[in-house]
Protein backbone atom coordinates (compact mmCIF):
# COMPACT_ATOMS: atom_id res chain seq x y z
CA UNK A 1 0.00 0.00 0.00
CA UNK A 2 2.70 2.50 0.14
CA UNK A 3 3.15 3.30 -3.48
CA UNK A 4 0.08 5.41 -3.62
CA UNK A 5 -1.34 8.40 -3.33
CA UNK A 6 -1.21 9.65 -0.19
CA UNK A 7 0.69 12.59 1.32
CA UNK A 8 1.07 11.52 5.26
CA UNK A 9 2.54 14.45 7.43
CA UNK A 10 3.96 12.85 11.12
CA UNK A 11 3.74 16.22 13.46
CA UNK A 12 6.02 15.39 16.22
CA UNK A 13 7.63 17.21 19.37
CA UNK A 14 7.51 16.37 22.98
CA UNK A 15 4.59 16.30 25.03
CA UNK A 16 2.89 19.53 25.56
CA UNK A 17 4.84 20.75 22.58
CA UNK A 18 1.70 21.82 20.62
CA UNK A 19 1.02 19.00 18.38
CA UNK A 20 -2.89 18.79 18.96
CA UNK A 21 -3.41 22.70 19.03
CA UNK A 22 -1.43 23.14 15.61
CA UNK A 23 -3.25 20.10 14.44
CA UNK A 24 -6.34 21.58 15.25
CA UNK A 25 -5.49 24.49 13.33
CA UNK A 26 -3.69 22.73 9.97
CA UNK A 27 -7.35 21.33 9.26
CA UNK A 28 -9.08 24.45 9.34
CA UNK A 29 -7.10 26.03 6.49
CA UNK A 30 -6.03 22.80 4.51
CA UNK A 31 -7.88 19.41 3.44
CA UNK A 32 -6.21 16.85 6.05
CA UNK A 33 -7.58 14.45 8.29
CA UNK A 34 -6.39 14.96 11.24
CA UNK A 35 -5.12 11.34 13.53
CA UNK A 36 -3.58 12.10 17.32
CA UNK A 37 -2.17 8.71 18.12
CA UNK A 38 -2.78 9.60 21.71
CA UNK A 39 -6.50 10.63 21.14
CA UNK A 40 -6.99 7.17 19.34
CA UNK A 41 -5.34 4.76 22.48
CA UNK A 42 -7.12 7.17 24.96
CA UNK A 43 -10.67 6.36 22.86
CA UNK A 44 -9.74 2.69 22.62
CA UNK A 45 -8.56 2.64 26.23
CA UNK A 46 -12.83 4.03 27.37
CA UNK A 47 -14.27 1.60 24.58
CA UNK A 48 -12.35 -1.61 25.76
CA UNK A 49 -11.74 -0.72 29.44
CA UNK A 50 -11.93 -3.79 31.20
CA UNK A 51 -10.03 -5.79 28.84
CA UNK A 52 -6.13 -6.45 28.39
CA UNK A 53 -5.27 -4.40 25.40
CA UNK A 54 -7.66 -1.31 28.02
CA UNK A 55 -5.62 -2.38 30.81
CA UNK A 56 -2.11 -2.38 28.87
CA UNK A 57 -3.16 1.19 27.17
CA UNK A 58 -4.12 2.42 30.33
CA UNK A 59 -0.87 1.35 32.18
CA UNK A 60 1.30 2.35 29.70
CA UNK A 61 -0.07 5.97 29.35
CA UNK A 62 0.59 6.58 32.91
CA UNK A 63 3.42 5.33 33.03
CA UNK A 64 4.77 7.39 29.92
CA UNK A 65 5.45 4.85 27.95
CA UNK A 66 5.08 3.62 25.14
CA UNK A 67 2.08 1.18 24.12
CA UNK A 68 3.07 -2.25 21.93
CA UNK A 69 2.81 -0.93 18.48
CA UNK A 70 0.74 -3.37 16.91
CA UNK A 71 -1.73 -1.38 19.10
CA UNK A 72 -1.33 1.94 18.15
CA UNK A 73 -1.02 1.27 13.96
CA UNK A 74 -3.97 -0.97 14.12
CA UNK A 75 -5.86 2.23 15.23
CA UNK A 76 -3.82 4.17 12.77
CA UNK A 77 -4.48 2.14 10.14
CA UNK A 78 -8.19 1.50 10.50
CA UNK A 79 -9.08 5.27 10.87
CA UNK A 80 -7.17 6.27 8.12
CA UNK A 81 -8.92 3.44 5.74
CA UNK A 82 -12.34 4.87 7.14
CA UNK A 83 -11.80 8.31 6.16
CA UNK A 84 -10.29 7.17 2.95
CA UNK A 85 -13.56 5.32 2.41
CA UNK A 86 -16.00 7.61 3.69
CA UNK A 87 -14.95 11.02 2.83
CA UNK A 88 -11.83 9.94 0.05
CA UNK A 89 -9.45 11.41 2.38
CA UNK A 90 -5.78 11.68 0.99
CA UNK A 91 -4.09 13.68 3.10
CA UNK A 92 -2.74 12.65 6.95
CA UNK A 93 -1.34 14.51 10.13
CA UNK A 94 -0.23 11.68 11.85
CA UNK A 95 0.18 13.58 15.92
CA UNK A 96 2.14 12.00 18.09
CA UNK A 97 3.61 9.04 16.12
CA UNK A 98 5.91 7.38 15.62
CA UNK A 99 7.60 7.59 18.95
CA UNK A 100 10.40 5.06 18.20
CA UNK A 101 12.79 3.84 15.63
CA UNK A 102 10.83 0.45 15.10
CA UNK A 103 7.45 1.91 15.06
CA UNK A 104 8.78 4.34 12.06
CA UNK A 105 9.99 1.11 10.12
CA UNK A 106 7.01 -0.45 10.66
CA UNK A 107 4.74 2.33 9.43
CA UNK A 108 6.31 2.90 6.47
CA UNK A 109 6.31 -0.66 5.60
CA UNK A 110 2.70 -1.54 6.48
CA UNK A 111 1.01 1.77 5.90
CA UNK A 112 3.37 4.02 4.20
CA UNK A 113 6.09 7.16 3.97
CA UNK A 114 6.22 10.60 5.40
CA UNK A 115 6.10 13.47 2.42
CA UNK A 116 7.61 15.66 5.20
CA UNK A 117 8.20 15.63 9.39
CA UNK A 118 7.11 18.53 11.58
CA UNK A 119 8.74 18.52 14.50
CA UNK A 120 7.58 21.33 17.00
CA UNK A 121 10.53 22.49 19.17
CA UNK A 122 9.83 23.06 22.44
CA UNK A 123 11.69 23.61 26.11
CA UNK A 124 11.14 21.05 29.04
CA UNK A 125 10.51 24.13 31.12
CA UNK A 126 7.58 25.57 29.21
CA UNK A 127 6.27 21.47 28.32
CA UNK A 128 5.95 21.01 31.68
CA UNK A 129 4.34 24.54 32.98
CA UNK A 130 1.30 23.86 29.81
CA UNK A 131 1.04 20.71 30.95
CA UNK A 132 0.67 20.94 34.21
CA UNK A 133 -1.60 24.44 33.90
CA UNK A 134 -3.83 21.63 31.09
CA UNK A 135 -3.58 19.30 34.04
CA UNK A 136 -6.14 21.24 36.03
CA UNK A 137 -8.74 20.42 33.62
CA UNK A 138 -7.86 17.90 31.12
CA UNK A 139 -8.60 14.82 33.64
CA UNK A 140 -6.09 13.32 31.58
CA UNK A 141 -4.57 10.18 33.45
CA UNK A 142 -0.65 11.30 32.64
CA UNK A 143 -1.11 14.94 33.41
CA UNK A 144 0.82 15.02 36.71
CA UNK A 145 4.39 15.38 38.01
CA UNK A 146 5.06 12.05 38.29
CA UNK A 147 3.84 11.25 34.93
CA UNK A 148 5.12 14.15 33.03
CA UNK A 149 8.94 13.49 34.05
CA UNK A 150 8.30 9.84 32.57
CA UNK A 151 7.00 11.32 29.92
CA UNK A 152 9.87 13.61 28.96
CA UNK A 153 12.29 10.87 29.65
CA UNK A 154 10.95 8.53 27.08
CA UNK A 155 10.83 11.66 24.65
CA UNK A 156 14.50 12.17 25.34
CA UNK A 157 15.87 8.53 24.86
CA UNK A 158 13.38 7.00 22.35
CA UNK A 159 11.45 9.48 20.44
CA UNK A 160 14.09 11.67 19.71
CA UNK A 161 16.20 9.30 17.67
CA UNK A 162 12.90 9.54 15.66
CA UNK A 163 13.62 12.77 14.51
CA UNK A 164 17.07 12.13 13.74
CA UNK A 165 16.43 9.68 11.61
CA UNK A 166 14.27 11.61 9.52
CA UNK A 167 16.93 14.63 9.82
CA UNK A 168 19.47 12.02 8.05
CA UNK A 169 16.54 12.00 5.08
CA UNK A 170 15.89 15.67 4.79
CA UNK A 171 12.18 15.58 5.35
CA UNK A 172 12.09 17.14 8.70
CA UNK A 173 10.71 20.68 9.33
CA UNK A 174 11.34 22.20 12.93
CA UNK A 175 9.29 24.72 14.32
CA UNK A 176 10.46 26.77 17.14
CA UNK A 177 7.13 26.40 19.66
CA UNK A 178 8.23 29.38 22.38
CA UNK A 179 5.60 31.58 20.94
CA UNK A 180 1.92 32.14 20.90
CA UNK A 181 -0.11 29.69 19.41
CA UNK A 182 -1.01 32.22 16.03
CA UNK A 183 2.66 32.50 15.70
CA UNK A 184 3.51 29.12 15.86
CA UNK A 185 0.86 28.44 13.29
CA UNK A 186 1.64 31.10 10.69
CA UNK A 187 5.33 28.72 10.28
CA UNK A 188 3.27 25.68 9.72
CA UNK A 189 1.32 27.15 7.12
CA UNK A 190 3.63 28.41 5.08
CA UNK A 191 5.83 25.15 5.36
CA UNK A 192 2.44 23.21 4.51
CA UNK A 193 1.54 25.40 1.40
CA UNK A 194 4.94 24.51 -0.15
CA UNK A 195 4.61 21.07 0.26
CA UNK A 196 1.27 20.35 -1.14
CA UNK A 197 1.55 22.95 -4.01
N1 LIG B 1 -0.37 25.33 24.20
C1 LIG B 1 -0.13 24.77 22.99
N2 LIG B 1 0.64 25.57 22.24
C2 LIG B 1 0.93 26.66 22.99
C3 LIG B 1 1.69 27.85 22.77
N3 LIG B 1 2.34 28.09 21.61
N4 LIG B 1 1.77 28.76 23.77
C4 LIG B 1 1.13 28.53 24.96
N5 LIG B 1 0.38 27.44 25.22
C5 LIG B 1 0.29 26.50 24.25
O1 LIG B 1 -0.90 21.58 24.02
C6 LIG B 1 -0.63 21.38 25.38
C7 LIG B 1 -1.12 22.57 26.18
O2 LIG B 1 -0.33 23.70 25.86
C8 LIG B 1 -2.56 22.95 25.87
O3 LIG B 1 -3.18 23.38 27.06
C9 LIG B 1 -2.42 24.10 24.86
O4 LIG B 1 -3.50 24.99 24.92
C10 LIG B 1 -1.12 24.75 25.30
P1 LIG B 1 -1.26 20.37 23.04
O5 LIG B 1 -1.57 20.93 21.72
O6 LIG B 1 -2.25 19.48 23.69
O7 LIG B 1 0.16 19.64 23.00
P2 LIG B 1 0.55 18.18 22.54
O8 LIG B 1 1.91 18.28 21.96
O9 LIG B 1 -0.53 17.59 21.71
O10 LIG B 1 0.63 17.50 23.97
P3 LIG B 1 0.21 16.05 24.44
O11 LIG B 1 0.14 16.07 25.91
O12 LIG B 1 -0.97 15.54 23.69
O13 LIG B 1 1.51 15.26 23.97
P4 LIG B 1 2.00 13.83 24.31
O14 LIG B 1 2.91 13.49 23.22
O15 LIG B 1 2.53 13.71 25.67
O16 LIG B 1 0.61 13.01 24.35
P5 LIG B 1 -0.03 11.94 23.37
O17 LIG B 1 -1.47 12.03 23.55
O18 LIG B 1 0.53 12.07 22.04
O19 LIG B 1 0.49 10.59 24.03
C11 LIG B 1 0.13 10.26 25.35
C12 LIG B 1 0.65 8.88 25.69
O20 LIG B 1 0.07 7.92 24.82
C13 LIG B 1 2.16 8.69 25.53
O21 LIG B 1 2.88 9.14 26.65
C14 LIG B 1 2.23 7.17 25.38
O22 LIG B 1 2.08 6.53 26.62
C15 LIG B 1 0.99 6.90 24.56
N6 LIG B 1 1.27 6.85 23.10
C16 LIG B 1 1.87 5.70 22.60
O23 LIG B 1 2.17 4.76 23.33
N7 LIG B 1 2.10 5.62 21.25
C17 LIG B 1 1.79 6.63 20.40
O24 LIG B 1 2.04 6.48 19.21
C18 LIG B 1 1.19 7.81 20.92
C19 LIG B 1 0.95 7.89 22.28
MG1 LIG C 1 -1.74 15.84 21.87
Amino acid sequence: TSADDRTIIFVLGGPGAGKGTQCAKIVKDFDFVHLSAGDLLREEQARADKSEVGQIIADCIRQGVIVPMHITIGLLETSMNRARQENGSRRFLIDGFPRAIDQALEFEQTVGKPSMVLFLDCSEEEMERRLLERGLTSGRTDDNPDSIRKRFRTFVETSMPVIHHYEAEKIVSSVGCLRPINDVYQDIRTLITDLII
